[in-house]
Parts: C-alpha cells; structure tokens; sequence
C-alpha cells in the first residue's frame, strides 16, 4: 500500500499533490492511514510463553502455530483496523471496548465484537493452558469448584458436556456470577465480559482449535484439555474474580 501511494504521488509531482488530493472524492484517501497503521497499532498479538509442542500430545505443534500465528493474529491485525479509523479508541483497552460495544461506532461495532473477542479470549487461552500442567486443581479455586460441584469430576464432566452440546463454533466457560460459579458458553468469539461476567476459564471449540489432530472428535479434544491446564493461573483469575 504505502508502496503505491509513494508512486501515486510520484507520479502526480510533488508540487501539486497537495492541491490534487484535496481535490480527490474521498479525501481522506490523503490521510496515511496505512503508512502509520502498524506504528499506532494498539494491540499486539502476546507472544506464547512456551513452545508450539509444549502441550503435546494432547494439543499438537501444528494446531498451535496456526491457533497462535493466524487464528489470533487474524482477529488482533483486524481490530487493529477498526480502532484505527477512530483515534479516540485507541487509548481502549480491549475489555473497555467489549464492555461498551453499544457506545461504539456503529460501524465498527461487529469487527470489535468478533475481533476484539477473539483477542481477548485467547489471550486467556494462552495463559491458562502451559507444559507440565493438568491435574486436580489447587488452591482457592479448588475449594470453589468442590462447593459448587461436588467434585471436580463432575464439574469437568459438566463443562465437556457443555461443549459437546455447543452448536457451531464457540466457547465453553467457568465464570462468577452473582456470587457463583457457573457453566457458560457463548456463541462465536463472544466474550462473558460483554455481559459483565468475568471469565475464569474457557475452551475454546472452534474447530480450528482441535481439528488437525482430533477431526471431528471434539468430546476428544474436549477431554484431553484438562491435562494441559495451569491451575496457577486459573486461580489467578478467579481472585480478579472476586475483585470483579
Ligand atoms: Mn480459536
């Protein structure tokens, strides 16, 4: 882009680009939008705190490049875009923009919604699943999961059930809600914060997220990703919980 504009305005001199471009139909075509789009980009897509294969066998290399490197970077590089046409959002952090999506420019209120969710939600993703991690919980969400569930089998079993029924793509979820846990899912990459409900833990079922490895076996893939889950920063989360 910023390519053939220099050559555009090469070729128009450049003594009367000034005067021509005013002149254009669409005059913010002047504007270097796309010139200082990755300079002013906001959002970053967070690097991986550990290796692509780390969380084999149960979440393969592939699927986590691809989750990680396009999935991802896809919704941060087009949110980016939608808070670029408006500089007043820029100072946003994500979760000021999913929890005011009404106030939003109407037309940019989808792309935050679809994008800024998917940046917001896996970002969680990331931190919650790690190498070495799996097991029974600890700490305070441990105690948690016990008083609202009974036990940590059938809560897990509960949440795969959740998933499994999850129509198309989504996410299943572990939030606090007026004091409780509780399963959610929600559909696309619609985010519990848009509804005012912090979001402890959540998988993500989209098949993107499984299909390499798993196929259509999402109850599979479903079961597998309590082994890589880290307990620390789930307990993390559901201290901002109660904050919340
Ligand atoms: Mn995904």
């Amino acid at each position: 882009m910023m390519a053939t504009r220099r050559n555009f305005l090469y070729l128009l001199g450049a003594g009367t680009t000034g005067t021509l471009l005013g002149a254009l139909p669409g005059a913010s075509w002047a504007a270097p939008t796309t010139a200082t789009a990755v300079a002013t980009d906001v959002f970053k897509l967070p690097p991986l705190t550990y290796d692509y294969s780390a969380l084999e066998p149960h979440i393969d290399a592939a699927t986590m490049k691809f989750h990680h490197d396009k999935h991802h970077a896809a919704y941060v590089k087009n949110l980016n875009a939608a808070v670029n046409k408006y500089p007043q959002l820029q100072t946003k952090t994500v979760e000021q923009l999913l929890t005011s999506l009404n106030t939003l420019p109407k037309d940019i209120q989808t792309t935050v919604r679809n994008n800024g969710g998917g940046h917001y939600n896996h970002t969680m993703y990331w931190q919650i699943m790690g190498p070495k991690g799996g097991g029974t919980p600890t700490g305070e969400i441990a105690t948690a999961i016990k008083t609202q569930f009974g036990t940590f089998d059938a809560f897990k079993s509960q949440f795969n059930e959740a998933g499994t029924k999850l129509f198309g793509s989504g996410w299943v979820w572990l939030v606090r809600q007026q004091g409780q846990l509780k399963i959610i899912t929600t559909p696309n990459q619609d985010s519990p914060i848009s509804q005012g409900i912090y979001p402890i833990m959540g998988n993500d079922v989209w098949e993107h997220a499984y299909y390499l490895n798993y196929q259509n076996r999402r109850p599979d893939y479903l079961a597998a990703w309590w082994n890589v889950i880290n307990w620390t920063e789930v307990n993390n989360r559901f201290a901002k919980s109660l904050k919340a």
